[in-house]
C-alpha cells in the first residue's frame, strides 16, 4: 500500500467525491482543485482530457489527474458523447429521454478518460460502463444523466445507487483502477 497524495482539478464535487471514494482504498490521497478548464471541442475524449490536462499545468499542482467523460447512447449515433456536458445543461435527462421515444434499441455506454501528469510524465487511462438507458429518469442520487442510465449486471440506475455502488461499475472507476495500478507500480 502506498501513501502518496494527488490533485483532481475538475469543476464537478461528485466525480471528485467517487473519485476519493476509490483512492482511499489505496492509500492515495486525493486532493480537489476546483477550476473549471474551458474544453476543446473533440470527438474523441483522450483529446480533450489531454487538452485539459495540460491548460491545468498553470494551475502547477503536481502529480495531478483530469477526467473527461461521457454518454454514448447507440440509436443516436453516440450522442451526446463528448457534448455531455453542454446537452446536459440544454436538453437536460428529460430532453435525452424524448429523443429515445420509438427507439427499441437503448443500448449506451458511459466512457472516461482519465490522465495523469506528474510533471514529467503524461498518461491517459479509459473506462467503458455499458448499459441500458431507462424509460424514464429514475433516482435522486449521484448527478448529471446518472438517472438514465442502467449499468449491465444491475436493474437499477446509477441514480438509485448510493457512491459505493456506482463505484463498482462506473467508467470512472474503471478508468482510475487501471491508473491506480500504473501508478502504484511505477511512481
Ligand atoms: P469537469 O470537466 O470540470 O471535470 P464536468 O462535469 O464538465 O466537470 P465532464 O466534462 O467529464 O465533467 O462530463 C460531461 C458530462 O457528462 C457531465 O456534466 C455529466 O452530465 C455527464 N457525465 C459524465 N460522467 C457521468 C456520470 O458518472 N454520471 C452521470 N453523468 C455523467
Amino acid at each position: 500500500m502506498s501513501n502518496r497524495s494527488l490533485y483532481f482539478v475538475t469543476s464537478n464535487k461528485h466525480k471528485f467525491h467517487e473519485a476519493k471514494d476509490i483512492l482511499e482504498n489505496y492509500n492515495i490521497k486525493l486532493r480537489m482543485v476546483n477550476r473549471k478548464i474551458e474544453e476543446i471541442q473533440s470527438d474523441d475524449l483522450r483529446k480533450i482530457a489531454l487538452h485539459s490536462l495540460k491548460s491545468a499545468f498553470t494551475i502547477n499542482k503536481f502529480p495531478m489527474i483530469v477526467e473527461d467523460a461521457g454518454l454514448f447512447i447507440k440509436a443516436l449515433n453516440g450522442f451526446p458523447g463528448p457534448y455531455s456536458s453542454y446537452v446536459y445543461k440544454t436538453l437536460g435527462s428529460d430532453g435525452i429521454i424524448k429523443l429515445m421515444i420509438g427507439k427499441d434499441d437503448r443500448d449506451a455506454e458511459f466512457r472516461s478518460v482519465v490522465a495523469f501528469s506528474n510533471s514529467s510524465i503524461i498518461k491517459t487511462f479509459k473506462g467503458i460502463v455499458k448499459g441500458k438507458i431507462a424509460i424514464k429518469p429514475r433516482g435522486k442520487l449521484g448527478f448529471g444523466f446518472d438517472p438514465l442510465f442502467v449499468p449491465r449486471g444491475s436493474k437499477r440506475t446509477f441514480a438509485e445507487m448510493v457512491l459505493e455502488e456506482k463505484n463498482k461499475y462506473s467508467h470512472r472507476a474503471l478508468a482510475l483502477k487501471k491508473f491506480i495500478r500504473w501508478f502504484v507500480r511505477n511512481l
